[in-house]
């Protein structure tokens, strides 16, 4: 864990034309990038063994901020500042600055007042954050500007994430395959889910849109005082996509009882009344948009995102944790234990859930 700020932030803040003596305060955050609160700023620093071009995610969150702004002040929304991201750009207008190691860094406005969720939403919080990324959903919808970027190509493609694992087990580079036999049996009983995934994506009846690619609660800045919603948040993987992976990965941080690092198994489950509170909220905003093969994969896309997700985590716990930030020995292969048994509970509860999709108009 880096709970030291890094010392190239005097210099990146001069970058920005702002005080380099302003003082940088770490804010706990993701598994990737790094984060700090300088004075009425959040600074982060993209993660450059993730984003190699970190200078094409920086204008694509400045194309999509931009439109999400022109978009929310068209529909009447009030106090748009609290509800879209607001980039400070550099003053030779740039939507980021570079560090002497290469990374790249963006500013954006600290929006006080505020929190996210990083445990399991409550009935209500899991309304409003469904509701929220709806609505981000609908807003991008008529998006016309430049293309964006493919900042992380194959991003959210689980069959190339089964590849990656079994290359992985191959060359078994810190010899931890052997004790995890067991997750990488369940890993590959299970490859067939992907590969149907990718043929219905194939298929051409699922359309593409832009969407968020990492739809979890932790990305959602709800109002400290009324729990209401106010911006998504994290837009560094947006991209061209589906509906469906950001469904499937709300489904498996929203609807799930444990956290996505718990140790005990046996609390790891879906919670039908969290389920239900995504389906209201996602119904409300982004219901009037989804086409006939987005709502009949619903369930499905939850099935794959947790599966996908439970592949990654294993990969890097083989790989020795060189994707996503640990705090403890093994802390991959706990998250991915987590996806795995998440994902076993779906398939029993899955007619269950495909009837309350149908209840809920789907
Ligand atoms: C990562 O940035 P962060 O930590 O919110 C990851 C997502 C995963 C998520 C799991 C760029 O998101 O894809 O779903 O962890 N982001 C990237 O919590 O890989
Ligand atoms: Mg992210």
């Amino acid at each position: 864990m880096d709970l030291m700020p890094r010392p190239e932030i005097p210099e990146v803040l001069a970058r920005f034309g702002w005080d380099p003596a302003t003082p940088a305060i770490v804010e706990p955050g993701g598994h990737i990038n790094d984060s700090y609160r300088v004075g009425d700023g959040l600074l982060q620093r993209l993660n450059p063994a993730v984003f190699r071009n970190g200078g094409e995610v920086l204008s694509n969150v400045a194309l999509v901020t931009a439109h999400l702004r022109t978009a929310a002040i068209a529909a009447g929304w009030p106090d748009v500042e609290r509800r879209v991201l607001t980039l400070i750009l550099t003053p030779q207008g740039a939507p980021g600055a570079r560090a002497p190691d290469g990374a790249w860094w963006r500013l954006c406005r600290y929006l006080t007042g505020t929190r996210t969720v990083t445990r399991t939403p409550t009935r209500g919080e899991a309304v409003a954050i469904a509701a929220a990324f709806g609505e981000f959903h609908q807003l991008m919808a008529d998006y016309q500007g430049p293309e964006l970027a493919v900042v992380l190509p194959d991003f959210h493609d689980p069959v190339q994430r089964v590849t990656a694992l079994e290359q992985v087990a191959h060359s078994n580079p810190e010899g931890r395959r052997e004790a995890v036999a067991a997750e990488l049996a369940f890993a590959r009983s299970r490859a067939g889910l992907a590969v149907r995934f990718m043929e219905l994506l194939s298929g051409g009846e699922v359309p593409r849109r832009i969407v968020h690619n990492d739809a979890k609660p932790g990305n959602v800045l709800l109002d400290a005082r009324t729990g209401e919603a106010l911006a998504v948040i994290d837009l560094d993987t947006v991209m061209a996509g589906t509906l469906l992976t950001d469904v499937g990965d709300l489904i498996r941080s929203v609807a799930c009882a444990a956290r996505e690092d718990e140790v005990n198994l046996a609390r790891v489950h879906v919670r039908r009344d969290l389920f239900t509170a995504l389906l209201q909220g996602w119904f409300r905003t982004a219901g009037t948009i989804m086409v006939a093969a987005e709502r009949a994969h619903w369930v499905m896309a939850g099935l794959v995102i947790t599966y996908e997700q439970g592949v990654r985590f294993l990969t890097d716990h083989l790989a020795g944790d060189r994707y996503y930030r640990i705090s403890r020995p093994g802390h991959n292969l706990d998250r991915a234990r987590v996806q795995f048994r998440l994902l076993e509970d779906l398939e029993r509860e899955q007619a269950g859930l495909e009837r309350l999709v149908h209840l809920a108009g789907g």
